[in-house]
């Protein structure tokens, strides 16, 4: 029988170096011979990607409404689960998702102020108890994580555009969700030099 694989989820506010971190961790892994699928949210599927474009760059030419946000990102949530996230578990590969439900309750909850509860209750139908086993919180001040993101250059997309009191909320909320399941989440000070952040990701991994 095979065993299932560990789930491993990125969460935390802009700029903190999910997307950096959580591409070195799965090389390390693969260095390391164990199988594993990198995927991200939203998107990872063709149906992700495409409720992705929408969400970010108003793709359908007109911006969702704070209800519709909720229900594409739990959308483009199921599709991952089912399609990716579940069958890679079921053949014992590991699976590292930059974001996942956490996100919602984050952004969408404490961020849009939805109830909290109903979140978690909607992101329990989107993942079918495929739920993370390890979820690495990258915490730091919002100044610093939008000076991050400034230094890299682009475009603001849509919820990056928000005030800045949105995402004081969405670092506030996920700080309590790290207080509600101790079990899962392990809090990092992405700050630091990136080797030095990545070893003490890795360290996490081979301890949990
Ligand atoms: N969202 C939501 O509202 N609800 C949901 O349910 C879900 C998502 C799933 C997805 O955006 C948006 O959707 C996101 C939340 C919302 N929006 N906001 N705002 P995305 O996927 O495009 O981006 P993101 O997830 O927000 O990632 P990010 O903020 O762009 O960045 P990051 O992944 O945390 O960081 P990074 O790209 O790895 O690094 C950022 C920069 O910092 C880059 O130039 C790095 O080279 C640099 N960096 C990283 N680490 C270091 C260290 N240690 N030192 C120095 N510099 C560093």
């Amino acid at each position: 029988m095979t065993t299932r694989g560990k789930f491993i989820t990125f969460e935390g506010p802009e700029g903190g170096g999910k997307t950096t971190q959580a591409k070195r961790l799965v090389e390390r892994l693969q260095a390391a011979g164990q199988p594993v699928v990198y995927t991200r949210e939203p998107g990872g599927t063709p149906t992700g990607e495409a409720i992705r474009e929408i969400l970010q760059h108003n793709k359908a030419g007109e911006a969702p409404c704070a209800e519709t946000e909720v229900l594409l990102f739990a959308a483009s949530r199921a599709q991952l689960v089912r399609h990716v996230i579940i069958p890679a578990l079921e053949r014992g590969d590991w699976v590292v998702c930059d974001r996942f439900a956490d996100s919602t309750t984050a952004y969408q909850g404490y961020g849009r102020g939805f109830s909290v509860e109903q979140m978690i209750a909607i992101n329990e139908f989107a993942i079918d108890g495929a739920q993370p086993d390890l979820t690495i919180l990258l915490d730091l001040p919002v100044s610093d994580g939008f000076a991050r993101l400034q230094q890299r250059g682009g475009k603001k997309d849509r919820i990056e555009s928000e005030a800045l009191d949105f995402h004081e909320r969405v670092r506030a909320g996920y700080l309590e969700l790290a207080q509600r399941w101790p079990e899962r989440f392990r809090i990092v000070d992405p700050r630091g030099e990136l080797g030095a952040v990545a070893e003490e990701i890795w360290k996490l991994v081979r301890r949990d």
